[in-house]
């Protein structure tokens, strides 16, 4: 068996990289010749642990390669993008043009009897989009929708659901759903995913699979805008919201998650949209939950900017110019070198083009500053903590919780995450911006 993986990114790279280390033929497709390259020296061009030593072995062994043209295998895998775009009058449709650009690549090397698993989260109707695409580029073959079992193509949706940072993990221990097009589908997706899966292939429909993993991620978006709502709140009434929570959470049927500065990543700030796009009037509670969590960040920069207020009350003899922020943290979680889709970046920005005085950004796990930073100063922890007047705590970074409480006492802080305020009684310890 051959099996090919289209889209060689943050799931596909690492998927054909698991399957070919099962000692199966991989061939990897990517529209980027520089991916395609890296990946044929058996290098890597995205962040992941332990994905380099996988990628370089199964290269080195002839089980991975890499192209940008398409060629025939038995089953082909698709995991390319799926972002939202706006339209006339509506603001966040799902762009499913990767996903047309994809099935039109591999159209013409499809035979009879190949399988077509679409791994990309999508919205629900993506997989029978994709077959029409696939059945109006090769009317010589019969797809599911048309011929039922008997069916030249089987099609079916199988959504990557790891956890960036542990991937590699993930990807064999978690358990997947697979949603074929026809029961045969289904059976044939499972076989390939207990190749490496070691967790449990269970079978639905394409449609409910699309949903399930809508809903996932939707689930943990509305969970985390409670949490940051209850931020909100708690800072108006004067109490620690970590405290809060811990104590809340002591009860057997509650389990709050943590507030922070908004939710960042490509998954959990779109995949909700998937839904409200097709059902508005229904999805109230996932809609308004988006609405939380992206408008988190402003609510950070205002509390800033009462920081820089509070501080010049306190220091007459200062400007504003002359007062410097020091932002910890860019990525969208700890301990990853992703700024994508991060809040942290996104207010760092802001204040870098609202606030007159340094701006100090701290970031350990990149070597340069984005060029939307440019004029910004990256720098260490110890130099932001001795220079900067008002720090705002971003991400929480393992090199951040290790600053201990002695060098943070009496400091102007806004700490989006709890690191260091959450576990304190006494909000006078720390100079934290009233409500
Ligand atoms: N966040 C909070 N508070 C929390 C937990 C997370 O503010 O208590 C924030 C994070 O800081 C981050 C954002 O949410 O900005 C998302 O981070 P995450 O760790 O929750 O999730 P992702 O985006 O890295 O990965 C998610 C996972 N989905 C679920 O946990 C339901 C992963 O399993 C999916 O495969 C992935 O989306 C995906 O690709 O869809």
């Amino acid at each position: 068996t051959t099996i090919s993986v289209v889209g060689l990114g943050y799931i596909g790279l690492p998927t054909a990289a698991v399957i070919a280390s099962r000692r199966k033929r991989v061939i990897g497709v990517d529209i980027s010749q520089q991916a395609v390259d890296t990946i044929n020296r058996g290098d890597i061009h995205i962040v992941e642990p332990e994905l380099d030593m996988l990628v370089h072995a199964a290269v080195k062994e002839g089980y991975l390669e890499a192209t940008t043209s398409p060629e025939p295998a038995d089953a082909f895998l698709i995991a390319v993008p799926t972002p939202f775009k706006r339209e006339e009058g509506k603001e966040h449709v799902p762009d499913l043009s990767y996903i047309r650009a994809a099935s039109l690549s591999i159209a013409p090397v499809l035979k009879q009897g190949d399988l077509v698993i679409l791994e990309s989260t999508s919205p629900v109707g993506a997989t029978e989009q994709m077959e029409a695409w696939l059945a109006e580029a090769r009317p010589d073959l019969s797809f599911p929708s048309q011929e039922g079992e008997a069916s030249d193509i089987r099609v079916a949706h199988c959504p990557e659901r790891v956890l960036p940072g542990h991937v590699v993990r993930e990807l064999v221990e978690n358990d997947r759903v697979i949603g074929g097009m026809t029961s045969r589908c289904s059976e044939a997706a499972c076989a390939l995913y207990e190749l490496f899966v070691h967790g449990e292939c269970i079978t639905t429909t394409a449609r409910t699979a699309e949903m399930a993993k809508l809903t996932e991620n939707s689930f943990r978006d509305v969970n985390i805008a409670f949490a940051n709502e209850l931020s909100i709140i708690c800072d108006k009434l004067d109490i620690n919201v970590w405290e809060l929570i811990r104590l809340a959470n002591r009860h057997p049927r509650v389990n709050i998650l943590q507030p922070g500065p908004g939710v960042g990543g490509h998954c959990i700030a779109v995949d909700p949209w998937f839904i409200v796009s097709e059902t508005p009037d229904q999805a109230r509670l996932i809609r308004t939950a988006r609405d939380v969590n992206d408008g988190k960040p402003e609510w950070v920069i205002d509390k800033v900017n009462q920081a820089v207020g509070e501080f010049l009350a306190q220091h007459p003899e200062k400007t504003a110019g002359e007062v410097s922020v020091a932002c910890l943290g860019l990525a969208f979680k700890p301990d990853i070198d992703d700024l994508r889709e991060s809040p942290a970046l996104a207010i760092t920005q802001a204040l870098k083009a609202r606030l007159p005085g340094k701006l100090l950004v701290v970031e350990p796990n990149i070597e340069s500053l984005p060029s939307s930073l440019e004029g910004a100063c990256l720098a260490g922890i110890d130099e932001a903590l001795a220079e900067a007047d008002i720090i705002v705590l971003l991400v929480d970074h393992k090199a951040f919780k290790k600053v201990g409480h002695e060098r943070l006492a009496g400091r102007h802080l806004v700490d989006t995450r709890g690191v260091w305020t959450g576990q304190v009684r006494r909000r006078s310890d720390f100079q934290v911006p009233r409500g």
